[in-house]
């Protein structure tokens, strides 16, 4: 028996193309957050930027991405109905979206939404991947560090009636750092949207690397900080570039115990039992017994190693 049962629910999306609206992108998450609800869940996970198509791919000037794919208020008036339904349905959920903020800053944003509607949590996209200048040879463009800025809020973990909740994008999910420092505050779920393309446009990449390193990231991340990890993919093929799907829940053991089967919208659901957390925190990761940090300096006072110091992103 299940000592502290939570209903964790995923929600991968396929593809939105270029033209498709917000209006038919909350159509499609309002589907699978009643699909979610009717499975017991009590969050349901979003992807990252959940409401457009992953525009990073494409070169405009920043004035004309904050028109076409910006959100100037969350809940704004086409995400009103996902806020009412939640409350209706008594489930909370995450979702990513391009953040407009009164002052004119660009963030790549979550939002953490309780199941009575208030936003309880946001976090803000730390680990930008891709570049701010034109690359006309490229596929296409990565151009996150051009629309965004890197996030001023931190890592933070949020005190819910029934569990502690982190939040991360993307990219985060691939550095140690994100994870240990909402391990460090007791993050008992982290929830994740991510929208990753399978092909590299730095290098030759093989494409199962991408796969492969989506999973292995979040299996050691959940087993070395003790947290369930709900990821949620933007997936299939948009406007003809192809984004991993791999929507996963992950225990504390390290183990998948849901994952998504195909690359279009489905949902994947478990019963997470949190005190399973409880024991990995009480033993192999007591961090409190087991951490030594006086060995740990470098971390902080040093960015990156030796000759990669300085050197242009290569994600
Ligand atoms: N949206 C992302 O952050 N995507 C990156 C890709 C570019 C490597 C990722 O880490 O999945």
């Amino acid at each position: 028996m299940l000592k502290r049962p939570y209903g964790l629910a995923v929600a991968q999306l396929g593809p939105i193309q270029p033209q498709d609206t917000r209006a038919q992108c909350v159509a499609r998450l309002l589907e699978m957050m009643r699909e979610a609800a009717s499975r017991g869940a009590k969050l349901v996970v979003f992807p990252e930027l959940a409401l457009t198509t992953f525009f990073p791919r494409y070169w405009m000037n920043e004035q004309e991405a904050e028109q076409r794919y910006f959100e100037a208020s969350m809940p704004g008036p086409e995400t009103a109905i996902l806020f009412e339904t939640a409350r209706k349905l008594g489930i909370g959920f995450y979702l990513g979206y391009a953040e407009l903020t009164k002052d004119g800053r660009r963030f790549n944003t979550a939002v953490l939404v309780d199941a009575q509607a208030n936003i309880v949590g946001r976090y803000r996209k730390i680990h930008l991947p891709g570049h701010s200048d034109h690359k006309p040879k490229a596929p296409f463009q990565h151009l996150e560090k051009k629309y965004f800025e890197v996030g001023n809020e931190g890592f933070k973990v949020w005190d819910t009636k029934e569990a502690k909740i982190g939040m991360c994008i993307c990219n985060d999910r691939r550095w140690p750092e994100t994870w240990r420092v909402m391990g460090l505050q007791g993050a008992e779920i982290v929830a994740l949207g991510y929208n990753t393309p399978s092909v590299n446009i730095h290098w030759p990449e093989p494409p199962h690397l991408r796969m492969f390193h989506h999973l292995l990231t979040l299996q050691a991340a959940a087993y070395q900080n003790a947290v369930w990890v709900a990821a949620s993919a933007k997936a299939g093929v948009e406007d003809g570039s192809h984004l991993i799907g791999g929507s996963a829940i992950v225990a504390p053991s390290g183990e998948i115990v849901a994952q998504a089967q195909g690359e279009g919208d489905e949902v994947i659901f478990c019963q997470a039992d949190l005190a399973m957390g409880d024991t990995f925190k009480q033993h192999v990761f007591n961090f409190a017994a087991h951490r030594r940090p006086e060995h740990y300096r470098l971390i902080i006072d040093r960015v990156g190693a030796g000759s990669t110091m300085g050197a242009p992103p290569t994600d």
